[in-house]
């Protein structure tokens, strides 16, 4: 699938310390520690709807690990999917009496118009699920050859991985088994399902139903593809057996991330997945989630649409730290534009030492992606600038270049 453009990001002088994130599955903040190539997965939309803030924030969050990385002098191998088949997608479509293809192709159309007025770097693949079905099923008949995986016995071709052939299941999100359950039947998992062994064992392969798309899935027979299954398999498909970071929103966590990483550690053998298990926190409006399914959105086109600067928008979903679950308000957005408004102002002719603000930017940043301290860091900076102290003519052009290659904000 097509990506989109990007920017040139700017090269600082200098390197800071290795960029440290939090691990949900240790449970504390750690080094990265890329071996050369750095290599991330992120899970991308499921395109039936608009981008809204909670994804723009959590597609923001990653974007700032891929820009340290960079900073720190490696090459990023950044993959991210786009679920462009999934039982949302055919809900919506059948709502609204659309071609579920069309309606995900304009909403993945938007959502790369958003990223790119966001200036997220765009990832070195961009994967859709359909584009993907003959390797998923390739590698769900591998499961089944394996004895890892199993087929339900009531005709429907469904097949279900089983959890016995992953004994650290759990091991990501230290949950009790009672609130797994609960979080498996909220999002998309089906407890109750008879014939399965275990009733959090996760759907691998959907054999083909009445009036829904499907795929040849070769000794499978028709189908399409489980959730969990699509992002390990493009995962490791793009990016080798064991990845620097696997992210996405905290909502994914369980059972998603949680099921991915067992289908991933089943399929090649090693374990972890992934070196860091990071999880942004939730955006949301009015003391609610944002979510497609609650209906309280704020899309980032509406806002582009009011003429509010992309720019503005960043700052706003940086100034609290990204594993916190956050509220969107229009004081937030206030904020963010005035603080914008005034970095603009301090292209003054001197101001601080340039080098300074840089190695405390880096600081800042490194220690789990600490934004606020990031922001006020600057903010003092810009303070100083425009009060006329400070001697340094290069700073306004280094603090530029700062907050454009590691904050994405470009002046
Ligand atoms: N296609 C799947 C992932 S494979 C999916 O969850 N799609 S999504 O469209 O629902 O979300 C896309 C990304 O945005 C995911 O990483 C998800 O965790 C994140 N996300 C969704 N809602 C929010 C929110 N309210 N706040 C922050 N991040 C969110
Ligand atoms: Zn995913």
């Amino acid at each position: 699938m097509q990506s989109w453009t990007g920017h040139p990001v700017p090269r600082l002088p200098g390197t800071g310390r290795p960029l440290a994130l939090y691990d949900s599955a240790r449970r504390g903040i750690h080094p990265t520690q890329p071996r050369g190539t750095a290599t991330m997965y992120v899970c991308g939309i499921t395109p039936y709807d608009a981008t809204h803030l909670g994804h723009a924030a959590t597609m923001i969050t990653f974007d700032l690990i891929n820009r340290l990385w960079r900073d720190a002098g490696h090459e990023v191998a950044y993959v991210q999917n786009v679920t462009d088949i999934d039982d949302p997608l055919l809900e919506r479509a059948a709502r609204d009496g659309e071609d579920w293809v069309v309606l995900g192709m304009r909403e993945t159309a938007l959502f790369r118009e958003d990223m790119e007025s966001l200036r997220v770097i765009p990832p070195t693949h961009y994967v859709g699920a359909v584009e993907s079905i003959p390797l998923i099923a390739q590698k769900v008949t591998e499961l089944l050859e394996d004895g890892a995986a199993y087929r339900l016995t009531d005709g429907t071709g469904d097949v279900y991985f089983d959890l016995a052939a992953a004994p650290n299941f759990g091991y990501e999100s230290h949950l009790p088994r009672a609130e797994m359950l609960a979080l498996f039947a909220e999002r998309g998992g089906d407890p109750d399902r008879v014939g399965k062994r275990d009733p959090l064992d996760p759907l691998l392969w959907r054999g083909a139903r009445e009036g829904e798309p499907s795929w040849d899935g070769g000794p499978l027979g028709p189908g399409r593809p489980g959730w969990h299954i699509e992002c390990a398999v493009i995962a490791l498909s793009r990016l080798g057996d064991t990845i620097d970071v696997q992210g996405g929103g905290s909502d994914l966590l369980f059972p998603h991330h949680e099921c991915s990483a067992a289908h991933a550690e089943r399929l090649t053998g090693r374990a972890p997945f992934a070196r860091h298990y990071v999880h942004a926190g939730m955006i949301g409006l009015d003391g609610e989630k944002m979510s497609k399914s609650r209906g309280n959105l704020v899309f980032v086109s509406r806002l582009r649409g009011d003429g509010v600067d992309p720019m503005a928008v960043r700052l706003a979903l940086m100034a609290d730290h990204y594993r916190a679950d956050r509220q969107w308000t229009d004081e937030l957005l206030k904020s963010g534009q005035q603080r914008l408004a005034r970095w603009r102002e301090a292209a003054a002719p001197a101001g601080p030492s340039g080098m300074e603000l840089l190695g405390r930017v880096r600081e800042r940043l490194a220690d789990d992606l600490d934004t606020p301290g990031a922001l006020a860091t600057i903010d003092a900076w810009v303070d100083a600038a425009l009060a006329g102290s400070g001697d340094d003519t290069d700073a306004p052009a280094l603090f530029a270049s700062t907050v454009d290659a590691l904050l994405g904000v470009r002046l």
